[in-house]
């Protein structure tokens, strides 16, 4: 298989982790065409949105993160990701969609100013304090869905913590992340 990729997508680096919880081989493609808006190449067959990740297998491609995962369960059901139980499979599914929305667009939003400079002076300190605020909310309500468990997953990794995470390190690397010694930063 091949998974097309940015390093610092948080999104490609949720089918890494899964590959590697299957797994299942796999190389990696950084398309020089991404950020291009470009679906003349190879990367943007199939690809109409020409994001990453972007899944080959054979004859098989496939985008967007949450697809490219609900198809590795399907193909490798071993060892599974999601739960058994209903209501547990809709909570991990609840917590990646979440971490996809709104807690990857708080992160991105904090990246415009840190790495591409959108916002200087009192305007960047107000942003990034309310970036801080929401960042501390949707942790907190990580922390409160996992509970006592070990993992988002309960007593194994699973669906939900490959979401969870990519977004978690990508808050630490803002000096945003989940306080030393707590459950969450476990
Ligand atoms: N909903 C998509 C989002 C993927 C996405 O936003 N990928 C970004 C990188 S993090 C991308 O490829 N952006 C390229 C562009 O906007 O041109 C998923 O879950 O895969």
């Amino acid at each position: 298989m091949l998974l097309y990729e940015a390093p610092g997508s948080p999104y490609a680096q949720k089918i890494k982790i899964a590959l590697r919880e299957k797994g299942a081989a796999f190389d990696l493609e950084w398309p020089d065409s991404l950020g291009t808006g470009r679906t003349d190449d190879a990367f943007g067959i199939g690809n109409p949105r020409a994001e990453v990740p972007m899944l080959v297998d054979g004859e098989v491609r496939i985008f967007d993160s949450t697809i490219i995962l609900e198809y590795l369960e399907d193909r490798f059901p071993e060892p599974p990701l999601l739960p058994r139980d209903p209501a547990a499979r809709a909570a991990a599914r609840m917590t990646e969609d979440v971490c996809d929305t709104q807690y990857e667009a708080i992160t991105w939003g904090i990246g415009e100013i840190k790495a591409f400079g959108r916002a200087s002076g009192t305007l960047a300190d107000t942003l990034l304090a309310a970036a801080a605020r929401q960042t501390a909310v949707l942790q907190d309500w990580l922390t409160g869905r996992l509970g006592t468990a070990p993992w988002f997953g309960g007593a194994h990794f699973g669906w939900a913590d490959v979401a969870v995470a990519p977004l978690l390190h990508r808050s630490m690397l803002n000096a945003m992340g989940p306080a030393p010694g707590s459950a969450l930063a476990a």
